[in-house]
Protein backbone atom coordinates (compact mmCIF):
# COMPACT_ATOMS: atom_id res chain seq x y z
CA UNK A 1 0.00 0.00 0.00
CA UNK A 2 1.44 3.46 -0.96
CA UNK A 3 2.10 5.91 1.56
CA UNK A 4 -0.37 8.87 1.95
CA UNK A 5 0.79 12.16 0.44
CA UNK A 6 -0.53 15.55 1.45
CA UNK A 7 0.52 18.77 0.14
CA UNK A 8 0.20 22.08 2.29
CA UNK A 9 0.50 25.08 -0.50
CA UNK A 10 -0.79 27.96 -1.66
CA UNK A 11 -2.88 28.96 -5.17
CA UNK A 12 -0.83 31.56 -6.13
CA UNK A 13 2.98 30.52 -5.01
CA UNK A 14 5.71 29.46 -7.49
CA UNK A 15 7.17 27.03 -5.17
CA UNK A 16 4.38 25.18 -4.86
CA UNK A 17 3.55 25.10 -8.43
CA UNK A 18 7.10 23.47 -9.22
CA UNK A 19 6.20 20.60 -6.80
CA UNK A 20 2.27 20.44 -8.22
CA UNK A 21 3.36 20.25 -11.32
CA UNK A 22 6.18 17.50 -10.40
CA UNK A 23 3.29 15.88 -8.61
CA UNK A 24 0.72 15.92 -11.73
CA UNK A 25 3.66 14.62 -13.91
CA UNK A 26 4.48 11.74 -12.35
CA UNK A 27 0.41 11.31 -11.25
CA UNK A 28 1.10 10.99 -7.59
CA UNK A 29 -2.27 11.44 -5.90
CA UNK A 30 -2.17 13.29 -2.57
CA UNK A 31 -4.49 15.56 -0.75
CA UNK A 32 -4.28 18.69 -0.82
CA UNK A 33 -4.49 21.54 2.21
CA UNK A 34 -4.40 25.42 1.51
CA UNK A 35 -2.53 27.45 3.21
CA UNK A 36 -3.88 31.27 3.12
CA UNK A 37 -0.56 33.14 2.71
CA UNK A 38 -2.19 36.85 2.81
CA UNK A 39 -4.31 35.61 5.72
CA UNK A 40 -1.22 34.58 7.64
CA UNK A 41 -2.06 31.16 7.63
CA UNK A 42 1.47 30.33 7.37
CA UNK A 43 2.63 31.87 10.88
CA UNK A 44 0.08 29.66 12.64
CA UNK A 45 1.34 27.40 15.56
CA UNK A 46 -0.41 24.64 13.75
CA UNK A 47 1.12 25.23 10.40
CA UNK A 48 5.03 26.12 12.10
CA UNK A 49 4.51 22.37 13.59
CA UNK A 50 4.35 21.08 10.09
CA UNK A 51 7.26 23.71 9.35
CA UNK A 52 9.13 25.56 11.21
CA UNK A 53 10.15 28.36 8.11
CA UNK A 54 6.98 29.19 7.90
CA UNK A 55 6.64 28.82 4.28
CA UNK A 56 4.76 26.65 1.72
CA UNK A 57 5.54 24.02 -0.18
CA UNK A 58 5.48 21.41 2.34
CA UNK A 59 5.27 17.53 1.73
CA UNK A 60 3.46 15.39 4.59
CA UNK A 61 4.62 12.04 3.29
CA UNK A 62 2.95 9.24 5.97
CA UNK A 63 3.82 11.29 9.29
CA UNK A 64 6.71 12.55 7.87
CA UNK A 65 7.23 16.29 7.02
CA UNK A 66 9.58 17.61 3.88
CA UNK A 67 9.62 21.34 3.06
CA UNK A 68 12.03 23.21 0.39
CA UNK A 69 10.45 22.82 -3.04
CA UNK A 70 13.50 21.34 -4.39
CA UNK A 71 13.72 19.50 -1.64
CA UNK A 72 10.45 17.83 -2.37
CA UNK A 73 10.97 17.47 -5.92
CA UNK A 74 14.01 15.48 -5.83
CA UNK A 75 12.43 13.32 -3.39
CA UNK A 76 9.78 12.87 -5.68
CA UNK A 77 11.98 12.58 -8.67
CA UNK A 78 14.38 10.03 -6.87
CA UNK A 79 10.97 7.46 -5.29
CA UNK A 80 9.00 7.78 -8.74
CA UNK A 81 11.81 7.63 -11.13
CA UNK A 82 9.37 7.79 -14.55
CA UNK A 83 8.89 10.90 -16.33
CA UNK A 84 12.31 11.98 -15.22
CA UNK A 85 12.56 15.74 -15.07
CA UNK A 86 16.86 15.00 -14.93
CA UNK A 87 18.63 14.29 -17.86
CA UNK A 88 21.05 11.19 -17.72
CA UNK A 89 23.95 12.79 -18.08
CA UNK A 90 26.01 14.10 -14.94
CA UNK A 91 27.15 17.60 -16.92
CA UNK A 92 23.37 17.67 -18.12
CA UNK A 93 22.06 17.49 -14.83
CA UNK A 94 24.16 20.27 -13.40
CA UNK A 95 23.50 22.36 -16.11
CA UNK A 96 19.90 21.85 -15.37
CA UNK A 97 19.87 21.98 -11.83
CA UNK A 98 21.99 25.52 -12.37
CA UNK A 99 19.07 27.21 -14.31
CA UNK A 100 16.83 26.24 -11.78
CA UNK A 101 18.82 27.18 -9.33
CA UNK A 102 19.42 30.89 -10.86
CA UNK A 103 15.13 30.90 -10.50
CA UNK A 104 14.90 28.92 -7.27
CA UNK A 105 17.71 30.52 -5.03
CA UNK A 106 18.37 33.13 -7.29
CA UNK A 107 15.28 35.32 -8.21
CA UNK A 108 12.25 34.02 -6.05
CA UNK A 109 13.96 34.69 -2.24
CA UNK A 110 13.95 38.29 -2.58
CA UNK A 111 10.52 38.70 -4.01
CA UNK A 112 8.98 37.03 -0.86
CA UNK A 113 6.08 38.31 0.68
CA UNK A 114 8.13 38.80 4.02
CA UNK A 115 10.50 40.55 1.82
CA UNK A 116 8.71 42.81 0.34
CA UNK A 117 6.42 43.75 3.38
CA UNK A 118 9.94 44.36 5.27
CA UNK A 119 10.90 46.40 2.52
CA UNK A 120 8.02 48.53 1.71
CA UNK A 121 4.21 49.12 3.24
CA UNK A 122 3.30 50.24 -0.22
CA UNK A 123 2.09 47.80 -2.98
CA UNK A 124 3.29 49.90 -5.64
CA UNK A 125 7.04 50.12 -4.33
CA UNK A 126 6.67 46.46 -4.05
CA UNK A 127 5.76 45.88 -7.57
CA UNK A 128 8.84 47.54 -8.65
CA UNK A 129 11.38 45.61 -6.53
CA UNK A 130 9.91 42.39 -7.49
CA UNK A 131 9.97 43.50 -10.83
CA UNK A 132 13.51 44.91 -10.92
CA UNK A 133 14.92 42.05 -9.38
CA UNK A 134 12.97 39.04 -11.92
CA UNK A 135 14.51 41.49 -14.48
CA UNK A 136 18.12 41.19 -13.57
CA UNK A 137 17.77 37.11 -13.16
CA UNK A 138 16.07 36.49 -16.91
CA UNK A 139 18.29 38.49 -18.09
CA UNK A 140 21.53 36.50 -17.35
CA UNK A 141 19.15 33.62 -17.91
CA UNK A 142 17.79 34.33 -21.56
CA UNK A 143 21.78 34.72 -21.93
CA UNK A 144 22.29 30.84 -20.66
CA UNK A 145 19.17 29.40 -22.32
CA UNK A 146 20.49 30.89 -26.20
CA UNK A 147 22.89 27.62 -25.94
CA UNK A 148 19.97 25.64 -26.12
CA UNK A 149 17.21 24.58 -28.38
CA UNK A 150 13.49 24.31 -27.75
CA UNK A 151 11.36 23.78 -26.79
CA UNK A 152 11.85 23.53 -23.48
CA UNK A 153 14.52 25.16 -21.54
CA UNK A 154 16.96 22.23 -22.25
CA UNK A 155 15.65 21.22 -25.48
CA UNK A 156 13.43 18.71 -26.31
CA UNK A 157 12.50 17.61 -22.78
CA UNK A 158 10.93 18.99 -19.94
CA UNK A 159 13.27 19.07 -16.97
CA UNK A 160 13.81 20.72 -13.39
CA UNK A 161 15.13 23.76 -15.17
CA UNK A 162 11.43 24.46 -17.13
CA UNK A 163 9.74 23.84 -13.53
CA UNK A 164 11.09 26.36 -11.94
CA UNK A 165 11.16 28.73 -14.90
CA UNK A 166 7.39 28.97 -15.79
CA UNK A 167 5.74 29.65 -12.20
CA UNK A 168 8.06 32.41 -12.24
CA UNK A 169 7.41 34.01 -15.75
CA UNK A 170 3.55 33.86 -13.91
CA UNK A 171 4.71 36.31 -11.23
CA UNK A 172 7.03 37.99 -13.42
CA UNK A 173 3.93 38.96 -15.81
CA UNK A 174 1.77 40.10 -12.32
CA UNK A 175 4.14 42.94 -11.87
CA UNK A 176 4.19 44.28 -15.34
CA UNK A 177 7.75 42.80 -16.95
CA UNK A 178 7.53 42.78 -20.64
CA UNK A 179 7.85 39.33 -21.88
CA UNK A 180 9.09 40.24 -25.08
CA UNK A 181 12.50 41.52 -23.81
CA UNK A 182 12.70 37.87 -22.83
CA UNK A 183 12.03 36.12 -26.07
CA UNK A 184 13.02 32.83 -25.41
CA UNK A 185 11.87 32.34 -21.77
CA UNK A 186 8.44 34.00 -23.08
CA UNK A 187 8.74 30.68 -25.72
CA UNK A 188 9.03 28.43 -22.93
CA UNK A 189 6.39 29.51 -20.95
CA UNK A 190 4.23 29.47 -23.78
CA UNK A 191 4.97 25.82 -24.72
CA UNK A 192 4.62 24.63 -20.97
CA UNK A 193 1.71 26.40 -19.99
CA UNK A 194 -0.22 24.49 -22.85
CA UNK A 195 0.90 20.83 -21.61
CA UNK A 196 -1.86 19.23 -19.21
CA UNK A 197 0.14 18.89 -16.74
CA UNK A 198 1.20 22.31 -16.12
CA UNK A 199 -2.10 23.67 -16.71
CA UNK A 200 -3.53 21.00 -13.61
CA UNK A 201 -1.09 22.40 -11.33
CA UNK A 202 -1.61 26.08 -12.45
CA UNK A 203 -2.58 28.43 -9.79
CA UNK A 204 -6.44 29.08 -11.21
CA UNK A 205 -7.26 25.38 -10.94
CA UNK A 206 -6.36 25.34 -7.47
CA UNK A 207 -8.18 25.64 -4.19
CA UNK A 208 -9.22 29.13 -2.84
CA UNK A 209 -7.83 30.82 -6.69
CA UNK A 210 -8.96 33.66 -7.03
CA UNK A 211 -9.66 35.57 -10.73
N1 LIG B 1 13.09 27.96 -0.67
C1 LIG B 1 11.72 27.70 -0.38
C2 LIG B 1 10.96 29.01 -0.49
C3 LIG B 1 9.53 28.88 -0.06
C4 LIG B 1 8.80 30.20 -0.19
O1 LIG B 1 9.42 31.26 -0.36
N2 LIG B 1 7.47 30.12 -0.14
C5 LIG B 1 6.68 31.32 -0.22
C6 LIG B 1 5.60 31.18 -1.28
S1 LIG B 1 6.30 30.93 -2.90
C7 LIG B 1 6.02 31.54 1.12
O2 LIG B 1 5.52 30.61 1.71
N3 LIG B 1 6.01 32.79 1.61
C8 LIG B 1 5.39 33.10 2.85
C9 LIG B 1 5.82 34.42 3.40
O3 LIG B 1 6.62 35.12 2.79
O4 LIG B 1 5.32 34.77 4.48
C10 LIG B 1 11.18 26.66 -1.37
O5 LIG B 1 11.71 26.57 -2.48
O6 LIG B 1 10.25 25.92 -1.02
Amino acid sequence: MQTALTLYHYWRSSCSWRVRWVLALKGVPYESIPVNLLQGEQKAEAYLAVNPSGQVPTLKVGERCLSESMAIIEWLEETYPYEPILPKDPWDRALVREMALMVVAGIQPVQNLKVGRFYSEDQKQREAWNKHFIEEGFQALEKKLAAYPGPFAFGSQLTLADIALVPQVYNALRVGVEMRRFPRIEAIYSHCIKTDECEKAAPHRQPGAQP
